[in-house]
């Protein structure tokens, strides 16, 4: 079953949006596989945001991440990279349309609540940086509310 990374960055932990967040992805029906709070160190934040380390604002984008805690997080289900995309909204939240997280909750690209990743492959990635240890298998699939 497809998996996504989903994280809460410091500015949605510190404004109280971890519960908010989490509910919206527990109500579509995506399963919970991995989920902890925790300080990232300044190198860990540059591995993950690799990708973007010639951009001009990657300095500042480090900065902001590691500026407090954040909550990382394993969903599951079906489509739940592109879907999880569409819940969290457009990566600036001038754009990003009313009912989705950074819709909802940002006004700023620069400080636009939370990240998935965008596609299967750095889904796969990102966990296996996240969540060296593995995430947590559980009876997802006895759902028949959910799952066909
Ligand atoms: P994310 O990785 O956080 O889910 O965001 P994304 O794919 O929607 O966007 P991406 O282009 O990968 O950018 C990563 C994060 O960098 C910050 N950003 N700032 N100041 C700027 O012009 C700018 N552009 C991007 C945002 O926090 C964005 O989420």
């Amino acid at each position: 079953m497809e998996q996504t990374f989903i994280m809460i960055k410091p500015d949605g932990v510190q404004r109280g949006l971890v519960g908010e967040i989490i509910k919206r992805f527990e109500q579509k029906g995506f399963t919970l596989r991995g989920l902890k709070l925790m300080n990232v160190e300044r190198a860990f934040a540059e591995k993950h945001y690799e990708d973007l380390s010639a951009r001009p604002f990657f300095g500042g984008l480090v900065e902001y991440i590691i500026s407090g805690p954040v909550v990382a997080m394993v969903w599951e289900g079906k489509n739940v990279v592109v879907t999880g995309r569409k819940i969290i909204g457009a990566t600036n939240p001038s754009e990003s349309s009313p009912g989705t997280i950074r819709g909802d909750f940002a006004v700023e690209i620069g400080r636009n609540v939370i990240h998935g990743s965008d596609a299967v492959e750095s889904a796969k990635k990102e966990i296996a940086l996240w969540f060296p240890d593995g995430t947590v298998n559980w009876q997802s699939s006895l759902h028949p509310w959910i799952c066909e």
